[in-house]
């Protein structure tokens, strides 16, 4: 089955299918740049953030902004790269993304990815993340694949002799094996009970699965179906460093709909109000127990 017949046969609605198929047209657009252009060439540019954008990053950006202004469906997008939303249209679905997830790791030829998230109408501010009526991890990696959820859900599809093939249907969180994937580990210093909570999985001899890219680590989880991702604060970040809106609500609504957890420590991650569009916040996501363990720690 291809990516069109799965969301004719979920019956998603059309103004939504035209997006994820374009949003997958963009992605192979992203990946031959990726794979054939300079890789970690910086900008002297900054983005909303503040942080030095590479070359890829603005390419990556615009493939998807371009692709998406002329779909009659789109309203605003938003973006990891972009100051503000853009507004498009009065109606429709509102497209927000980080174009290219990672990408310091561009010059050492590790994955990268994009990540969607898809909310109907027209502004995300005073929404959450559970608003979303889609969300995305395309990864660049030695195949082109993606993990998507139109909350029925979580499949993998992959990029095969031009077309998107449904690879792996429903996945689940539901194996045994213990697997962490342990962010901003220099938090250790200061938050002492991340320090405990690292302490423990090491005691409990769990295998390490860390990339430093968020999209390989969360389809990692997904398609093993065990382990758990945390990014805590610290003293010099209390909120961490990843997106609420670009990153960690998407990444909630996939790792959800296969039957795990994401959480900021104290709420559901979906719960969150989304009150700024760039801002961060700490997150605890993968398989329900594994997060547990880890609230437990640090709550
Ligand atoms: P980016 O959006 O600037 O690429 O940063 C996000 C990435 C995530 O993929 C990853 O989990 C995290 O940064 C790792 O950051 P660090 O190594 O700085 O702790
Ligand atoms: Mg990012």
């Amino acid at each position: 089955m291809n990516l069109k017949e799965y969301l004719n046969s979920v019956e998603c609605e059309t103004g939504l299918l035209s997006i994820i198929l374009d949003l997958a047209r963009a992605s192979e657009g992203i990946y031959d740049a990726v794979s054939t252009n300079e890789a970690g060439k910086k900008l002297t540019s900054e983005n909303a953030s503040g942080e030095t954008q590479m070359a890829l990053d603005v390419r990556s950006n615009n493939i998807i902004t371009d692709i998406l202004e002329v779909n009659e469906n789109v309203s605003v997008v938003g973006s990891e790269e972009l100051e503000d939303l853009p507004v498009f249209r009065d109606s429709g679905y509102a497209v927000v993304y980080d174009p290219l997830d990672g990408s310091s790791l561009l010059d050492v030829n590790l994955a990268v990815g994009t990540i969607v998230g898809i909310y109907e109408g027209v502004g995300i501010l005073g929404r959450t993340g559970d608003d979303q009526v889609a969300a995305l991890i395309f990864v660049y990696g030695p195949r082109l694949t993606a993990m998507l959820t139109v909350r029925k859900g979580t499949h993998e599809f992959t990029f095969i002799d031009g077309e998107w093939i449904l690879t792996r249907e429903n996945i689940k969180l539901d194996k045994e094996k213990k697997m962490y994937a342990p962010g901003n580990l220099r938090a250790v210093s200061s938050n002492l009970k991340y320090r405990d909570l690292i302490n423990y999985w090491l005691d409990n001899q769990y295998t390490l699965r860390y990339s430093g890219g968020m999209v390989p680590d969360i389809n990692q989880i997904l398609l093993k179906g065990c382990g758990v991702f945390t990014y805590p604060g610290y003293d010099v970040a209390p909120n961490g460093k990843l997106r609420l809106v670009f990153e960690c609500a998407p990444m909630a609504l996939l790792i959800e709909q296969a039957g795990g957890k994401a959480s900021d420590g104290s709420i559901r991650l979906l719960d969150k109000p989304i009150g700024e569009i760039h801002q961060r916040t700490t997150i605890f996501i993968g398989k329900t127990e594994e997060v547990d363990i880890a609230l437990d720690y640090l709550g």
